[in-house]
């Protein structure tokens, strides 16, 4: 299955992975998805919002047991992030029917669409169209970089986007998501486990940065006359390091747009995303503002206009007690619970169903990166784990 999986959508010089939502990679990578939900028997199902679901027992009945993760990436991504909890959620079910388990409540295995956000900037595009999180409204209102809509994208990727919105019922049917990621961190390389199951995710969002200067010649604009705006980024970038240091909190501008992007031209217009995470909400909203303002005070030094908006936004998400508990339960009692700056799909589900993340040990930490990588036998003692709590959970 992985060997499968792995070349698409690969970059042949960065060997990082360009599968962004609606493209061709992503086609690919949800073609493989039904191909091992076909080849298991399994009764493959797209739903309203994109994302793919296959089925052992009767979908439309209650309690349902569900895994998988997402086949998405960032761009030039790891292979790991994502499609580890989708191929692990197949090779579990393998497991579990080479056990002989008898089921007692229908399991599925999901592809979530769009959860990094690559293309559109708003991640778990397709968890939060199904939560009601995002509205048809405001999904409509997604551009990439090129312009392009979600809903123009959807439908030249031949998904019709009128469907897309909530999906309470479908939700309402599903009594448990275990979702199986590789850890986005070095917990488990630092004590030592393979596996581990997670406690919260910090509350994080995006905030994109307008920074509006004036175009002039590079070569004869007396520096006193300019308005840059790359100077204005400069100095924010600065006090979002600054700023997250003395928090305890993160804090990255990791793209960045310039127009008109000339080497011999000061821009008329820098954009910065910021993306900032923290373990509560108010360290995260002491960060962003102290960073807001820092950005206005150097504005208006430099003659330049701000423009801010918060384009993404996930608040601190406490997985469920009882679930995660009775996972450590069924996996033996002594398997370490950690919390994650990164955000997930079971993260957005957990307001409407009890959710759950079972991490594998990442012996770098190293994620949204081609050097992302996890061992072979870790990876399979993810299988086991996730093959033992789906029994222990879809055959009480
Ligand atoms: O950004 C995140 O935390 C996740 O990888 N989408
Ligand atoms: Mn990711
Ligand atoms: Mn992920």
């Amino acid at each position: 299955m992985w060997r499968d999986l792995e070349p698409i959508g690969r970059d042949a010089d960065t060997r990082g992975y360009r599968r962004y939502a609606w493209t061709g990679a992503d086609a690919d990578c949800r073609a493989w998805f039904k191909a091992q939900a076909d080849s298991r028997g399994l009764t493959y199902e797209l739903d309203r919002n994109g994302n793919q679901w296959a089925w052992l027992g009767d979908p439309l009945a209650e309690g349902a047991v569900i895994t998988g993760s997402h086949l998405d990436s960032v761009p030039d991504g790891g292979a790991f992030d994502g499609p580890l909890g989708v191929v692990s959620s197949f090779a579990a079910l393998d497991e579990l029917r080479a056990r002989g388990t008898r089921f007692t409540k229908p399991v599925a295995i999901t592809n979530f669409g769009d959860e990094e956000g690559a293309r559109f900037g708003l991640a778990c595009v397709g968890s939060r169209l199904a939560s009601g999180q995002l509205t048809r409204e405001a999904a409509y209102e997604l551009r990439d970089g090129d312009g392009v809509s979600l809903p123009q994208a959807m439908e030249e990727a031949g998904h019709d986007p009128s469907t897309i919105g909530p999906d309470p019922e479908r939700l309402a049917r599903i009594g448990a998501f275990v979702e199986l990621h590789v850890e986005q961190g070095r917990a488990l390389d630092l004590s030592g486990d393979r596996v581990g199951i997670a406690s919260a995710i910090w509350p994080h969002g995006r905030w994109r940065f307008d920074f509006h200067g004036e175009a002039n010649h590079a070569g004869t604009t007396r520096l006193v006359d300019r308005r840059d705006p790359m100077l204005t980024y400069a100095e924010t970038v600065l006090a979002a390091r600054r700023e997250a240091e003395l928090a305890g909190a993160v804090a990255t501008f990791g793209k960045i747009s310039v127009e008109p992007n000339a080497v011999n031209a000061i821009p008329s217009l820098v954009r910065g995303w910021l993306d900032s995470r923290a373990a509560d909400q108010a360290t995260l909203d002491t960060v962003v503002s102290a960073i807001e303002r820092a950005a206005k005070e150097r504005a208006e030094r430099d003659g330049v206009d701000l423009r801010v908006v918060r384009e993404s936004f996930t608040p601190v998400i406490e997985f469920e007690h009882a679930l995660r508990d009775e996972m450590n339960k069924i996996l033996g009692g002594s398997v370490p619970v950690l919390g994650t700056g990164a955000g997930h799909d079971a993260g957005i589900l957990s307001g409407a169903i009890p959710t759950a993340m079972l991490f594998v040990r990442n012996p770098t930490g190293v994620s949204h990166s081609p050097a992302e990588s996890a061992a072979e036998d870790d990876c399979v003692a993810g299988v086991i784990a996730l093959a033992d709590v789906l029994e222990g959970l879809a055959c009480r």
